[in-house]
């Protein structure tokens, strides 16, 4: 380090050091998606960014928070995997059976001296299992071994989720509903999560061998936010479509996108915008309860859906009007 013999590089090397130390503030064993909704099928992993002073890791053990089930490894090429299961306190149902012992340790270990991590690369150890139904922070303690040593990831904070202070701070997992709420939708009614608030929702009843309809609503974000997609599992495809006149020819086509400014109320109506649910799997009678899930990025870029449960139910003013009539023709 011959510039360290002039002064003025000095701010430099320290500027080098300070990022040296930042690095290794990320460098704590973490999970990779650090939020997911409750009772949903989680597939995470564990990011392990550096061995044990200078040593290789040869091995991770993660223990699952209880409440999590049916805990799978994925494989890793080069090394073992076992897993340790243990009786449950509060024995659960999976598939019609009650399950009575589960998954409570996996780890991975090193079958060859080659397939060590070494200590300047990083590497993540996937698993999936199913979250509890309650809103949470769940704390995974992960325990690293290496060629030498050991860190040992299994600090947990008092109360709170910061884990400043921690030398050793054990990998969080935040289990929310993010903006997410579930709702019967019928005309009139409406479903407010802390971001959008979605209002008078309804479903073109379809007969049979109709295989497209719209789906329609009021949508208002808090923050400018965007539409991003939808889906419904009556529907093989879902877009959100635009309808406009284009030289007197009314034409529709779908839009990558819907822009929500901030507390303006966007109306997805007949002969605008609208959901258009196609490739239908079977007729929506009049009265069929249609899901549907709305999938939406702030203004940040952060992702966040709302499900709702529409009614295959026009209201009287669109079912009268026939100016309203929506045709599909795909
Ligand atoms: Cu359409």
């Amino acid at each position: 380090m011959k510039y360290l013999d002039n002064s003025h590089c000095m701010t430099l090397a320290w500027g080098l050091i300070a990022a040296l130390f930042s690095s290794t503030v990320y460098a704590h064993a973490v999970l990779t998606e650090q939020s997911a909704i409750p009772g949903s099928y989680y597939k995470g992993a564990i990011r392990i960014g550096h061995g044990c002073e200078g040593a290789s890791t040869t091995g991770v053990k993660i223990f699952m928070p209880a409440g999590f089930e049916g805990a799978k490894p994925q494989p890793k090429a080069g090394w073992n995997v076992t897993l340790k299961k243990a009786k449950l306190n509060e024995p659960y149902q999976s598939h019609g059976k009650t399950v009575i012992e589960d998954v409570v340790e996996i780890e991975w270990s090193v079958g060859t001296k080659e397939a060590a991590l070494a200590d300047g690369s990083f590497d993540e150890f996937a698993f999936m299992a199913r979250l509890p139904d309650k809103p949470g922070l769940a704390w995974l303690r992960v325990l690293q071994t290496c060629e030498k040593g050991q860190n040992d990831w299994v600090e947990i904070p008092s109360a709170g989720s910061s884990t400043k202070g921690l030398k050793m701070p054990a990998a969080l997992l935040t289990i929310k509903a993010e903006g997410a709420s579930i709702a019967t939708v019928s005309p009139g009614g409406a479903v407010v999560s802390s971001q959008v608030a979605v209002g008078g929702g309804w479903v073109r009843p379809t007969v049979k061998g109709q295989k497209a309809t719209g789906a329609f609503m009021k949508i208002t974000a808090k923050e400018s936010s965007k539409l991003l997609g939808v889906s419904s599992p009556v529907a093989g495809v879902a877009e959100i479509h635009e309808m406009k006149m284009d030289k007197d020819v009314m034409k529709m086509a779908a839009v990558p996108s819907l822009d929500l400014p901030a507390g303006k109320a966007v109306e997805l109506k007949p002969g605008g915008y609208h959901v258009m649910l196609m490739d239908l799997k079977s007729p929506l009678e009049k009265g069929a309860k249609v899901p549907l899930t709305l999938k939406f990025q702030d203004a940040k870029g952060a992702k966040f859906q709302v499900e709702l449960m529409l009614e295959a139910n026009p209201p009287a003013a669109a079912t009268n009007a026939p100016a309203a009539g929506h045709q599909h023709h795909h």
